[in-house]
């Protein structure tokens, strides 16, 4: 097992965004690309006394092109840099909510430092479309900004990586314990054993069970051919006891089906990728109701590629997700985990505040945090007694964002599987006499809003716009910020116009430049920031709320209610004008 110190140079554009770095994949396959990264990152941690030297580490992806190489070549440099235990999910799978109950929970006397994960989420896979990897930490979470940014900062330095090349090529199709020459231990196991374990501590399966085997009620999953397959599996079919007929595009792809798929292989759980699904239940792409609703199921999910977020879907019916959170933290009790009480929530600042309005209700505090899963690491670790012994106010916390993203402190990432459990326990609740009638996914949210109002949301996406236009944009909203409070557009009364900068309470670190939030005196408002996810060229988002009170007209068209909103923020960013976009590539 000789280490030998490959010489190389940087590589730019190795900068992790929202949620670690994704390139093209012959970008990443390019020669140095993956080995440069892998070796920054594993400087940075030393750097800051992780035990990288005889620690354990977890290694497993999303299961897209290159998802199999990439592993075994981390394999190879994690034990060239002193690693001394591997952990691998069978076929190197591991669905990112997974990795992170794999790091927290898993049982074997070893405690890994962290996980390289290998994903670009929803982005499409295959040779000509996207690969991504990042790094998380022991408590299961992605790294916080001040790691990826050393990790950046060691990518513009980089001369030399390390690698063992005389180790094995691990067989990922068996699972089992090796020992190489004595020295390395590698596990290989069910990619879903853990995080279906701990799924099963935070949820009563007995209950969701007896829902399922109701007449009345039937429900539909797509796993839209990412790494969600052999989790949705061995939970609905193996421990729920539903039928296969439940299972959708439940066979991990490297390019999730493809272009030829519904989905044009965007494994996107939303109703404009999510085709299948959205046509199975009786809605279109605006999520208003089609045909009869004779034969729709009940209920009906899906996840994306890495299986991290979800979209929630009733009987001809689609639940939001800033609302599907705020309807969880609501009916929270419900849920096994939570039967002590919800401690504490959180959002991102571009998620609607219909969270906010049962937080006050429920008088647990709020946070709004700039968009990424990364910044809700701290607030929920603030109740781990690893790191703050004297202090469990937030746990067990709650909290999401507007982009299909659901989770609570079970793990450090937000978690498909666990916001459609949470739906099935709600319902399970709900519905527990068989002789009444169901109370239906769509019951349940205007009920909520019966009682808290509804906030009217939405998001436009200009895709693919120039780097130069969509930062030209930005800064020229930024610098018309100060001149906005107490003035007027179409009959619009600014309240506030801010540069979003986030605090953290726990570590008291500052994040600024997260977006331009403008709100309105009635409640409304717009937000604009640049996605940090894309592999090329710019993404401008426009996220649009008004709110409604509980009295006032709930059964609108989200999409047609903050039209008017979206007006405004066109003409006061001249977004049209500066990118040549006219109308956005995608509405969810
Ligand atoms: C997007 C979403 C953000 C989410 C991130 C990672 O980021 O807006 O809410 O946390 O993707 O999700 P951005 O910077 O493109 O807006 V995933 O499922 O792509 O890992
Ligand atoms: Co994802």
């Amino acid at each position: 097992l000789a280490v030998t110190n490959e010489s190389t140079s940087p590589i730019e554009g190795q900068k992790p965004g929202t949620s670690g770095l994704r390139k093209k994949t012959k970008v990443f396959m390019g020669k140095n690309y993956l080995e440069n990264f892998v070796q920054s990152t594993f400087d940075a941690l030393k750097a800051t006394g992780v035990p990288v030297e005889g620690g354990t580490i977890v290694i497993g992806g999303d299961g897209r092109y290159f998802n199999k190489d990439a592993t075994q070549l981390i394999a190879k440099m994690s034990v060239a840099n002193g690693v001394k235990t591997i952990w691998m999910g069978n076929d190197a799978l591991l669905s990112t909510p997974a990795a992170s109950a794999v790091i927290r929970t898993r049982e074997g006397g070893f405690v890994p430092f962290g996980a390289f994960i290998l994903s670009a989420s929803h982005n499409p896979g295959g040779l000509d479309e996207d690969f991504g990897i990042k790094f998380n930490c022991e408590n299961g979470g992605p790294a916080p900004e001040k790691v990826t940014e050393k990790i950046f900062e060691n990518t513009t330095k980089i001369s030399e990586y390390k690698i063992c090349k005389g180790f094995p090529t691990i067989d990922l199709t068996t699972k089992g314990t090796y020992v190489v020459e004595g020295k390395i231990r590698v596990d290989v196991f069910d990619c879903a054993e853990d995080h279906v374990g701990l799924l099963m501590k935070v949820f009563d399966f007995e209950a969701i069970k007896k829902l399922i085997a109701r007449k009345d009620f039937s429900m539909v999953y797509d796993s839209m051919n990412g790494v969600q397959g052999p989790y949705a599996r061995r939970v609905f079919i193996d421990e729920l006891g539903a039928p296969e007929s439940v299972l959708m595009n439940a066979v991990p792809k490297e390019d999730f089906g493809g272009k030829d798929t519904p989905s044009h292989g965007h494994a996107d759980p939303n109703l404009t990728y999510a085709v299948e699904l959205v046509q199975k239940m009786g809605t279109n792409k605006t999520g208003e109701k089609v045909g009869s609703g004779d034969g729709v199921p009940e209920f009906g999910a899906a996840a994306d590629g890495d299986a991290d977020r979800n979209m929630i879907l009733g009987k001809q019916w689609f639940v939001s997700p800033s609302d599907s959170l705020a309807i969880i933290a609501a009916n929270a009790g419900c849920i096994p985990y939570f039967k002590e009480g919800l401690k504490g929530c959180a959002r991102s600042m571009p998620t609607s505040g219909a969270l906010d309005l049962v937080a006050k209700k429920k008088k647990i505090p709020c946070f709004v945090v700039p968009t990424g899963w990364k910044f809700f690491g701290n607030l929920m670790d603030s109740g781990d007694e690893r790191y703050f012994p004297d202090s469990d106010i937030y746990t067990p916390f709650l909290c999401g964002e507007e982009s299909f993203g659901t989770g609570s402190s079970h793990v450090r990432e937000k978690d498909g599987m666990w916001a459609v459990l949470a739906w099935l326990q709600i319902l399970a609740s709900k519905n527990q006499d068989e002789s009444k009638p169901l109370v239906s996914v769509e019951q349940i949210t205007k009920d909520h809003w019966k009682v808290y109002g509804r906030n009217y949301y939405c998001r436009y996406d200009y895709e693919g716009v120039s780097s130069e236009s969509a930062s030209t944009m930005m800064k020229n909203l930024i610098e018309k910020l100060p001149t906005l409070k107490g003035t007027e557009m179409k009959g619009m009364k600014f309240e506030s116009a801010e540069n979003f900068e986030y605090n953290d309470p726990v570590d008291k670190s500052v994040s600024s430049n997260q977006g331009v939030q403008i709100c309105f005196t009635d409640g409304s408002r717009i937000i604009f920031r640049l996605s940090g996810t894309g592999s090329a060229g710019a993404t401008i988002r426009l996220y649009l709320e008004k709110y409604e009170k509980p009295s006032g007209n709930l059964d609108l068209s989200q999409f047609e209610v903050v039209k008017p909103l979206a007006e405004l923020a066109l003409e006061l960013s001249d977004l049209s004008n500066l990118t040549g976009r006219n109308e956005p590539t995608v509405i969810t």
